[in-house]
């Protein structure tokens, strides 16, 4: 994690900084070989500073459980997890492994070689497909992020914003939260977006899914047959994420932007933040009991500690994230 000057680097109507560069890229803005993105944000003082709202002891863990989805979104294949006794070498123990073990089958961080964009054929900072898949340690890898993810974390409770204002939203339709539904969440709950924040919106997906029943769960697990809500997907959010140096966006509904969305279009919000502005998406999160601590105490700022997959070359991980407060 290296010391950077968060405001000298350029505005988002300054992108791009290569003339080569797709328009509303970060290509080249940390350098040509820069593999982590907006993860460039989180800086040895902004760990420093997180430490500092850590107040009451009290830790949340934000990846639901593994299999929690059943069946598991997008028909990826759940998890089998085998217990193997040691009782054939005469010692009473076990060790395990997991079969089918898909990074995104929860929760989930998107890492930058998950999408690339259509138009460019490229990923995040021009990386080409097969320089992701050659070789053992991929570029765009999520051991990247390794020991990368500690920063401050800020929860946006929009679910609860939009209910508050008359105008609550489903989310298991494929309802949008705007831009100014944010900027709406965060001058309600009284708190401001600093460099280096890992932002959490709670969409209230999570909540909904949980409370489903067996069979509409059946359905929503079909790719066709899912209805999501999530965040609008504008050219000015990605403005002012870029601009307040977002370190990573992360949701509780399962792509961060409503589902379906269309992979034809190349203004969705995967390609804009994953292929142009190198941007961490964060989906199925567990915000529920953050987010009920945060509407007691009033305090949606604490510090957020994630420990993404040490996977060479890996695609995505599951957060392995904590909030503490
Ligand atoms: C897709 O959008 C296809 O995947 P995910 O939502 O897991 O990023």
């Amino acid at each position: 994690m290296k010391q950077i000057d968060l405001p000298s680097r350029p505005r988002f109507a300054e992108l791009p900084v290569k003339p080569d560069a797709p328009p509303d890229s970060a290509w080249g803005v940390f350098g040509s070989d820069d593999e982590v993105g907006c993860v460039n944000f989180l800086t040895p003082q902004g760990v420093v500073d997180a430490a500092r709202l850590v107040r009451k002891g009290k830790v949340f863990r934000l990846d639901k459980r593994i299999n929690y989805a059943h069946p598991p979104l997008f028909r990826r294949v759940p998890v089998r997890h085998n217990i193997i006794s040691f009782e054939s070498f005469g010692i009473l123990g076990h060790d395990d492994s997991l079969d089918n073990y898909n990074t995104q089958e929860g929760s989930q961080w998107d890492g930058l070689a998950h999408m690339g964009h259509p138009r460019y054929q490229a990923f995040y900072n021009g990386v080409k497909a097969h320089q992701i898949k050659d070789g053992p340690d991929g570029k765009l890898g999520i051991h990247h992020w390794a020991d990368r993810f500690v920063g401050r974390g800020l929860l946006l409770d929009a679910f609860k914003y939009r209910a508050e204002q008359g105008r609550p939203l489903n989310p298991l339709d494929s309802e949008s939260y705007s831009l100014v539904d944010l900027i709406g969440t965060l001058a309600a709950q009284q708190v401001a977006l600093k460099p280096g924040t890992i932002l959490l919106v709670r969409t209230g997906w999570m909540q909904a899914y949980l409370g489903a029943t067996a069979e509409q769960k059946q359905t929503m697990a079909s790719v066709s047959k899912l209805r999501s809500c999530g965040i609008e997907s504008s050219r000015d959010l990605m403005a002012w994420l870029w601009d307040n140096r977002v370190a990573a966006l992360g949701t509780d509904c399962p792509a961060v932007e409503p589902w379906p969305w269309n992979f034809q279009d190349e203004n969705a919000l995967h390609y804009r933040a994953l292929a142009l502005l190198g941007l961490p998406l964060g989906e199925q999160f567990d915000l529920e009991a953050l987010a009920a601590d945060c509407a007691t105490d009033n305090c949606y700022e604490f510090m957020l500690v994630s420990a993404p997959l040490n996977l060479p070359g890996g695609i995505a991980s599951p957060p392995n994230a904590v909030a503490i407060k």
